[in-house]
């Protein structure tokens, strides 16, 4: 827990608004409890947002379930306006309201601590009288407080709320736990600095250092891609053989082995993306991901890698004509189909053909016998298909909210538009890289190379 004059935060409201999705996504916190049933948080349960310069709390909290029961009571314990945070508090030491209004007095508990309040209403839902004791009592304490608009399942009546809510809050805002991007987090962040003037300086702090931490986890992603592709182009799968026959028919296991290890290889990968971005919980769970498409499923490698347009485009870029020719040659001229009629990128080479992904190859060894090797791969889009897949799942695990535990979608890629969109040089220098990755040749500056790809 936070000492007592760091930033701290009680959210509450109806039950089933989106109070623990809230806390789970501001927190980064994926094992908070978010269930469909109503009721689901039963007591106070503080998360503390840990960064170098400061801490802040957030507090899940049960939601109010009869509330005007608990505005009569208040009424009835109170003599003067100037005795209303003073009644509260009354109420939440008193051991028969701890029994008789055990929610209530678990969500006041800490408002009288001295948390300021952040009260959640379902903005796809209508706005009901029924409300408004919730919102009195809220006002009894006297604390700094604001409304947060959770539009759980639409927009239809966020104007409704805005108006009924200006009269009890100062502040107004949407939020949507499951959707939000992390811009609206910081934006949401700093309307909390205007609650208390005195939390204004550290909450400034801890905004800078979330963007900070923000910036290296997509520096720790690229280091992460890097030594995937590094270590997938150069794979190698050996093992010693009597003969040249017994390597034959030991190449299917070989093979199988090779697979087996890249897949694993790549999960691991996924795996490090997800726990750079604190996702430990979420069904994201690798035994789920078969990784449709499968990393060897070449049928589907024109989709996650550069599509047969780029590849040429690549194919010049990495250095097979000059700097001069290869403008001309994206630029769509003949030279293009020149290039292509003129045997640069033979048919059926290791450009296009996914058939023939790995050779075994056969040595002999100095003191008898003979190797057989499977891998590294040849076919030139490979580096591609590895970027393009982990850019895409980089792109939803960076952006997805610590409330959503849906699985994630691996359909969808924008891997080449992606390309596209890189200025020349970079593209002409991935291209570079991912011609040597495949010849297994050392790349100076891969991160570099990379990063472009993960900027939005
Ligand atoms: N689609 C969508 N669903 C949401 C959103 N926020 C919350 N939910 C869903 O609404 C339900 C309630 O979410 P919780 O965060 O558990 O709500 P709560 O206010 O903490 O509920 P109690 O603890 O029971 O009072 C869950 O089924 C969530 O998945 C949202 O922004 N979009
Ligand atoms: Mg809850």
């Amino acid at each position: 827990m936070n000492d007592n004059n760091s930033p701290k935060f009680a959210v509450v409201g109806h039950p089933n608004k989106g109070k623990s999705s809230i806390v789970s996504t501001l927190s980064h916190n994926d094992s908070i409890q978010i269930s469909s049933r109503s009721g689901t948080t039963e007591q106070a349960d503080h998360f503390t947002v840990n960064t170098i310069k400061g801490s802040y709390d957030l507090i899940d909290t049960p939601g109010f379930q009869r509330p005007l029961r608990v505005l009569n009571w208040l009424e009835q314990h109170c003599n003067s306006a100037s005795e209303r945070a003073a009644t509260v508090a009354k109420f939440v030491a008193d051991s028969e309201c701890k029994t008789q209004f055990k929610d209530e007095v678990a969500l006041l508990e800490p408002v009288i601590d001295g948390a300021a309040i952040l009260y959640v209403v379902d903005g796809s839902r209508p706005y009901g009288s029924e409300y408004e004791a919730e919102m009195e009592i809220l006002r009894w304490t006297g604390q700094p407080s604001m409304a947060l608009i959770n539009p759980i399942e639409n927009n239809d009546y966020i104007g409704e709320w805005e108006s009924a809510l200006a009269q009890y809050f100062k502040s107004v805002r949407v939020f949507n736990p499951m959707k939000a991007d992390f811009e609206k987090h910081i934006e949401l962040l700093q309307t909390f600095t205007h609650l208390n003037p005195k939390w204004a300086h550290v909450l400034g702090s801890i905004i800078d250092d979330l963007q900070n931490e923000r910036a290296t986890q997509q520096t720790t992603s690229v280091s992460i891609l890097m030594h995937l592709i590094e270590d997938l182009c150069q794979y190698q799968n050996c093992q010693k053989v009597l003969s040249e026959s017994q390597a034959k028919l030991i190449k299917p296991a070989l093979e199988k082995q090779y697979k087996a290890w890249m897949k694993q290889r790549e999960e691991k990968a996924i795996k490090e993306l997800l726990t750079t971005y604190a996702h430990y919980q979420t069904k994201v769970s690798l035994d789920q991901f078969d990784l449709p498409p499968d990393l060897f499923d070449c049928d589907k490698w024109f989709a996650w890698g550069l599509d047969k347009k780029q590849l040429i485009y690549a194919g010049t870029a990495a250095g097979a004509v000059s700097g001069a020719a290869l403008d001309v040659a994206v630029a769509g001229s003949s030279l293009m189909a020149g290039a292509i009629g003129g045997g640069l990128i033979g048919a059926g080479s290791a450009w296009f053909s996914a058939d023939k992904l790995v050779d075994i190859k056969i040595k002999g060894l100095p003191l008898g016998g003979y190797q057989a090797c499977v891998g590294p791969i040849k076919n030139r889009n490979f580096p591609y298909v590895v970027i393009g897949r982990f850019i895409h799942l980089f792109k939803q695990i960076s952006q997805l909210n610590h409330a959503n535990r849906q699985a994630l979608d691996f359909n969808a890629s924008d891997f080449q538009d992606k390309v596209e969109t890189l200025e020349k040089i970079e593209q002409k220098e991935l291209h570079a890289a991912c011609a040597r990755l495949i010849k297994q040749k050392p790349v100076d500056s891969l991160s570099e190379v990379l990063t472009p790809l993960f900027n939005d």
